[in-house]
Order: structure tokens, then sequence, then C-alpha cells
């Protein structure tokens, strides 16, 4: 019997206590799924940063951690846990993503907050095509990708930035400190899908803001963290940020006061860019408990130097 102890919130347990089992049974794995079992009679552990636990140490024959979020900033650096950990990649996730990013980026190509009931302007200009709207995707990870593949199928010229060399069918792919300037130098969109890790913090600054092209629409879906917002607020101020959707923020909930509520070129949406997906994440990790069981390497893992 393969013991798995869940360590995230009562909603969450609602939803998995019983996918998880029934996932690992069509995987052929008889588990034991408890939010209570024994710390040192543990074989994997399911983990979402909503949990308590801190010290893993108790955890001495746990193969492996997976976390429900993509994002593992709140537990990769934790000292106690030198268990692989292994961070989420959801295809019901993924498709969410590929949603949110698709639907506000097509927001920004068609100007649909002027032309939607506008008596104002009858017929206001008549925007581009999205074949001649250059579109810049920070991160090519899972989520990156995803995007960066479906805005290219709708025409959008895609240019993407990773920190390796990437090789992606019909997207431009730059990488490293050389490949960011000209990432940046002509995105009309700029989409944030970067993780949170010491490198990447405030790489959205005021020099690299003014590395964009004046009028630039920001959508940042990664993490708040990406971003310096002073920098951010004065280049809205003088509008060369014309527009910027976020959905994350150093603090969440977004604090009343923050100066991004009452901007009125910044649209706010309460980190909802993209849910992990229960019945596709329960299958995940039963895939990933049977690569363990079978001794074959975890999908996923995490590379706690890099930090994602
Ligand atoms: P991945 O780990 O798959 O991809 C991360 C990408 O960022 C990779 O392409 C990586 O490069 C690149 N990268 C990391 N560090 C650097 C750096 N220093 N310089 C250049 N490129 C870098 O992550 P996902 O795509 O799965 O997720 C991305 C982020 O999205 C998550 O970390 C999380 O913060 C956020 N997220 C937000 C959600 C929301 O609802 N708002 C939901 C889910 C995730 P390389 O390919 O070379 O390794
Ligand atoms: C995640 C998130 O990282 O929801 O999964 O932000």
């Amino acid at each position: 019997m393969i013991r798995i102890a869940f360590s995230a919130s009562d909603a969450l347990w609602d939803s998995y206590q019983t996918l998880i089992p029934d996932a690992c049974d069509a995987q052929g794995l008889t588990v034991d799924l408890q939010r209570d079992h024994l710390a040192e009679t543990v074989d994997y552990l399911v983990y979402a940063p909503q949990s308590d636990l801190q010290d893993f140490t108790p955890f001495t024959r746990c193969k492996a951690v997976f976390s429900l979020w993509a994002g593992v900033e709140h537990i990769v650096s934790n000292a106690t846990l030198t268990q692989p950990l292994c961070r989420m990649v959801d295809p019901g996730l993924t498709d969410g993503m590929v949603e949110w990013v698709t639907a506000h980026v097509l927001r920004y190509h068609l100007d649909l907050d002027t032309t939607l009931n506008t008596q104002d302007h009858w017929r206001p200009n008549v925007p581009p095509l999205a074949v001649e709207r250059p579109v810049t995707i920070l991160g090519l990870g899972a989520l990156g990708q995803a995007c960066a593949h479906s805005l290219t199928r709708l025409g959008f010229p895609v240019t993407g930035w990773s920190r390796s060399p990437k090789t992606l069918d019909g997207i431009t792919c730059l990488h490293g400190d050389g490949g960011l300037q000209q990432a940046l130098s002509t995105a009309e969109i700029l989409v944030l899908l970067l993780p949170d890790t010491t490198e990447t913090q405030d790489i959205i600054n005021a020099q690299t803001l003014a590395q964009l092209p004046q009028g630039t629409r920001l959508l940042n879906p990664g993490r708040g963290t990406l971003i310096d917002d002073q920098a951010l607020v004065s280049a809205l101020d003088t509008g060369h940020i014309a527009h910027a959707t976020l959905d994350v923020f150093r603090t969440e909930p977004l604090p009343h006061r923050h100066p991004y509520w009452a901007h009125p070129n910044v649209t706010v949406t309460p980190h909802i860019a993209a849910e992990t997906r229960p019945v596709t994440a329960a299958q995940v990790i039963a895939e990933n408990i049977a690569r363990g069981e079978a001794r074959k390497p975890f999908k996923h893992q995490v590379n706690r130097t890099r930090g994602y």
C-alpha cells in the first residue's frame, strides 16, 4: 500500500480525496490518501502553499513532494525539504492560461475597451490584423509555449524569451541577457510568464520598460515580483505603457489602497488567470507516482538551484 499525505486547504481536500485514489487506481496503484498519516510512514506528499506544513524533516521515507501549484516560490528554498519537488504542469491549468492570455491579447489587439458600446466614435480606427501586431512572451515554459502557439495560430508574430535556447515552430525564440532587449524592442503586447526567482525579480523595471515601444500593453499572469510597481505606474502615467492587465501581485489580495486599483489604465484580475484543475491534476500526480514506483525520473521536477 502506497501512503500519500495531503497537505492543502479543506476545499482542495474535498476535491482530491477521491480523485487521486481513483487516478492511482487507473495506473494500477493501490494508495491510501490521508491528511493525518504519521509523517515517517508517508511515501508521497501532495502540497499546496495554503498548508501550515513548513518542516519536512519528519517525512523520512517520502520519495517526492507534488506541488498543486505551478509556481513553487513558497516552498523551493525551504531547507528542510530534501525530497524531490515536482511543480504542477496540468493540461487543465494550461488551457486556462491560454484562454486568459488569448482573451486579453485580443482585447488589446482589437481595442475592445474603446469600441464596445461607444457613442463617441462611430467608426474609430480599424485595428490592424493580428499578423501586424507583434507579441512578446517572457517565459517559454509549459505555459508560455502553450500561449505562444495559440497566438501564433491566430496569426500574431510571437517572440518568446527564455533562459536556455529553444527552437519552436513559428516562434522567434530568444534567450539570455542578450536576447531580452531584442524581445522587448518589438513588443506591442508583452506577456509575463516567468517564475518568481532571484533572477526574475523586478525584471520589468524603469530600464526594461524604456526598451519597450511607445504604447505597449502589458499582461502579467506570471508573478507580482516580476514588476517594479513604481516604475510601471510611472510608465503608465506618461503613456509609455498604454495599459496593463495584472493578475498577480506582491501582496495578495491586492491591498485596497494600492495605486493599481485607481489607475485608469490598469485592469486588475484576482489571481484567476489559471487554476489547477483537480480532475486533470490528479491524473498528473498519479502518473508521477507510477514513475516513482517504477524508479523512473519524476516529471516536472524543480531545479532547486535555479528556483523553478
Ligand atoms: P516553467 O517552469 O515551465 O517555465 C518557466 C519559463 O521561464 C521557462 O521558459 C524558463 O526558461 C523561463 N525562465 C526562468 N528564469 C528565467 C530567467 N532568469 N531568464 C529567462 N528565462 C527564464 O513554468 P510555467 O510555464 O509552468 O509557469 C510560469 C509561471 O506562471 C509560474 O512559475 C507561476 O509563477 C505562473 N502561474 C500563474 C498562474 C496564475 O493563475 N496567474 C497559474 C499558474 C502559473 P527555460 O525554458 O530556459 O528553463
Ligand atoms: C500557480 C498559480 O502557480 O495558481 O499554480 O499561480
